[in-house]
């Protein structure tokens, strides 16, 4: 037999082992603590290899969820005025065909009721402060303190009062006075004068007279010294001097 096939009639010989313990039997013969978990090649190992080199950069990963709130920030600026509003629906019809004014009507109501009740306070207190003293006359009011004083002190009396003297300018209001005068058996002080100008008798404005009354014979400027003007009982007008005291009447 040639030596050539000795080996092989050798491995045919030798009872068989399996390849599990050929490679346990193997690794723990050449490279104890190595290639416990690799499947190592029956040959002959080689020293260990140097450290790869890093693999090249990966492909993106996928973009992660957004992270949690964070705290609420500080209040900004106003914002700019917007533009106006649309214009709103017109109001409801009622039977008349104009806009719904009932509540208007009630408005009115409860102003009417508040007015009369104001009339009627007015008309109470008008009564109260014309009696027993006072006249009315269309808008003016005449009212007697029932005192005497000069014409210069009448007339103070009834400024700080918020009045004057008493300027009749027609009958009725001529005959209003004499009825104060009459009830206090007094004559009174009236608001004229012709202090400016002897015998142009004038209102404290300075306007001419537009009634009179005088007395017959007057106005005399008795002893050149009778300037103002008192008015009698009987309604009739003197002229006087002002240094007299006489009835202070107040008109408003
Ligand atoms: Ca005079
Ligand atoms: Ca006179």
């Amino acid at each position: 037999m040639p030596l050539l096939f000795l080996p092989m009639l050798i491995l045919l010989t030798q009872p068989t082992r399996s390849l599990e313990t050929e490679m346990k039997t193997y690794s723990q013969k050449t490279v104890p603590n190595a290639c416990t978990l690799v499947v190592c090649s029956p040959v002959e190992n080689g020293l260990p290899g140097r450290d790869g080199r890093d693999g090249r950069e990966g492909p993106q990963g996928e973009k992660g969820d957004p992270g949690p709130a964070g705290p609420m920030g500080p209040q900004g600026p106003p914002g700019a005025r917007g533009p106006p509003g649309l214009k709103g629906d017109r109001g409801a019809k009622g039977e008349s065909g104009l806009p719904d004014i009932t509540a208007l009507r009630r408005q009115v109501e409860a102003l009417q009721g508040q007015v009369q009740r104001l009339q009627g306070a007015f008309s109470l207190y008008r009564k109260v402060g014309l009696f027993p003293d006072g006249r009315v006359v269309g808008e003016k009011i005449f009212k007697t303190g029932g005192f005497e004083k000069s014409f210069q002190d009448a007339q103070q009396v009834c400024r700080q009062a918020g009045g004057q003297l008493p300027s009749p300018r027609s009958a009725a209001e001529n005959e209003a006075l004499q009825q104060l005068v009459a009830a206090q058996n007094k004559a009174a002080f009236l608001s004229m004068t012709d202090s400016q100008t002897e015998g142009k008798f004038t209102y404290p404005t300075g306007e001419s007279l537009v009634y009179s009354n005088w007395a017959p014979g007057e106005p005399n400027d008795s002893g050149g010294e009778e300037d103002c003007v008192e008015i009698f009982d009987n309604g009739k007008w003197n002229d006087k001097s002002c240094g007299e005291k006489r009835l202070v009447i107040c008109e408003f």
